[in-house]
């Protein structure tokens, strides 16, 4: 990693002296203005933050570094064995701006295999939790437990440079991103599989070796989790998990715990828990209505079931994406090449065909389209992985990508603490008065 890491400092002084003219001649342009509303209402649409790593459109989707999905599919080196890009090559492009050479990935997927090994204390800390423990709660705990590994932590407590606090981040962010696979495996081999865990393969690549730790030693499997990894890897830096990790990092907390904090996010079924939602209640529609493709209308009075109880439809809307997200369209891709006639899969589609039009009847729902987990599911149970608890995990595993590469361009632009304002009602009541502030 010496030699990319010399190509993100070289690059990162570079968009630093930029960013200091842009403050420079431009700090006080404004590029927006704050409606009352928009403190209510999540922020939406109020920036607020930088991040370099990726940029969301409402109609065509996430961006990395400019380049859309279909592009990262073409361009990105591939396994020898596939056609799915590597996304040790989508962490290069995040982090440095520019495509990566074969070489290139092929020193990332190395130096990964090389960091990966796990301290005995993280594996005993996740067997003292119970069995019936959420995934998610034990990845969190498993990803604290290896704070202790913290190159940052450590440098900090015996006095460092702030113009060296990039490299210390850069070096916990690889070997953290290194160690996730291990990790998640770990988690699900305990808890769904006995126990009876498997080593690394070291000739394998960060997804391949994570398939087969998973224990879905095929070809297919492991092309599938490289593109699932890949497109789940960002989505800007206003989403809960990138933005929890900005904001946790920004308090110069470690790569480690920052990234937990980003978990605990993501966990929420609002968040990345929507994918194990999604297998749920399809598994419960399926329950009630029996297996097999069910009819529109059989998948009409379900939706409307949900709805009538106060319910989400999940993995249908978004926060910014105002179109079908095309990390659903890659994953139905996906499906429509290898498994086109699979059961769960076509009622996925089924269900596309249905949910949207019932959504914009609601008149108050802003995208009625499905997202990246409408889709990720019904592809994971294919392969034998039906344990659906587990899902976020993976999701979680593929975020590290984008949000560490993230706190790396934190650390090495300086950005400081981040540190919003608030206002109380009160106060908004004085300010639509024309008061002023006492
Ligand atoms: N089903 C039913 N109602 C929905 C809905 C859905 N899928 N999506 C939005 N709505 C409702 C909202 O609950 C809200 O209702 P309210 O005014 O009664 O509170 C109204 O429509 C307006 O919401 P919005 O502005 O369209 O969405 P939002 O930006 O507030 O929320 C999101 C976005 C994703 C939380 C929401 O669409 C949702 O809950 N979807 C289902 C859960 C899901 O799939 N989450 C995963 C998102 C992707 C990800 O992060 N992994």
């Amino acid at each position: 990693m010496k030699d990319i890491k010399e190509k993100f400092k070289q690059k990162s002084e570079e968009l630093g002296k930029e960013i200091k003219e842009i403050l420079a001649n431009h700090g006080e342009k404004e590029i927006s203005s704050v409606k009352i509303r928009q403190l209510y209402q999540g922020m939406r649409g109020m920036p607020g933050l930088v991040s370099e790593t990726s940029l969301l459109d409402p109609i065509n989707g996430i961006r990395f570094r400019g380049f859309s999905i279909p592009e990262l599919k073409e361009k990105l080196p591939t396994a020898e064995e596939g056609d799915e890009p590597l996304p040790e090559g989508l962490f290069y492009l995040m982090l440095i701006g520019e495509l990566p050479s074969d070489k290139e990935v092929e020193e990332i997927s190395n130096a990964m295999g090389r960091r990966s090994q796990i301290p005995k204390h993280v594996f005993n800390t996740i067997d003292e939790l119970p069995i019936e423990t959420h995934p998610m709660t034990q990845f969190v705990t498993g990803i604290m437990a290896m704070q202790t590994e913290s190159i940052f932590a450590k440098a900090y407590k015996k006095g460092i440079n702030k113009k060296d606090y990039w490299e210390y981040t850069f070096e916990d962010v690889t070997n953290l991103i290194s160690r996730l696979p291990r990790l998640a495996a770990y988690i699900y081999r305990r808890k769904y599989r006995k126990g009876e865990h498997i080593e690394p393969n070291p000739e394998l690549d960060w997804a391949g070796n994570f398939a087969h730790m998973l224990g879905f030693d095929n070809k297919e499997f492991r092309e599938l989790m490289r593109l699932y990894l890949t497109i789940h890897a960002d989505h800007e830096g206003g989403n809960a998990s990138a933005h929890t990790t900005h904001l946790v990092g920004s308090t110069l907390s470690d790569p480690y715990l920052s990234f937990a904090g980003g978990m605990n996010s993501l966990a929420g079924p609002l968040h990345g828990l929507a994918n194990q939602e999604v297998i749920r209640w399809i598994e419960q529609m399926r329950k009630e209505i029996g297996d097999g493709l069910p009819t529109k209308e059989q998948i009409e009075n379900y939706v409307k079931q949900t709805l009538d109880a106060g319910k989400v439809v999940p993995g249908y809307g978004h926060a910014v994406l105002r179109q079908t997200d095309p990390r659903f369209t890659a994953q139905m891709n996906f499906a429509k090449e290898h498994l086109p006639d699979d059961d769960l899969v076509n009622v996925v589609w089924r269900i596309y065909d249905v949910v949207p039009d019932i959504l914009k009847d609601l008149g108050k729902v802003k995208n009625p389209w499905p997202n990246v987990d409408a889709h990720s599911g019904a592809l994971l149970v294919h392969y034998g992985l039906e344990e659906y608890e587990f899902y976020t995990v993976l999701f979680g595993v593929a975020r590290s990508l984008g949000v560490l590469a993230s706190l790396c361009w934190d650390r090495a632009l300086g950005l400081p603490l981040e540190r919003p304002k608030s206002l109380t009602t009160k106060r908004i009541k004085e300010i639509i008065n024309g008061e002023e502030e006492v």
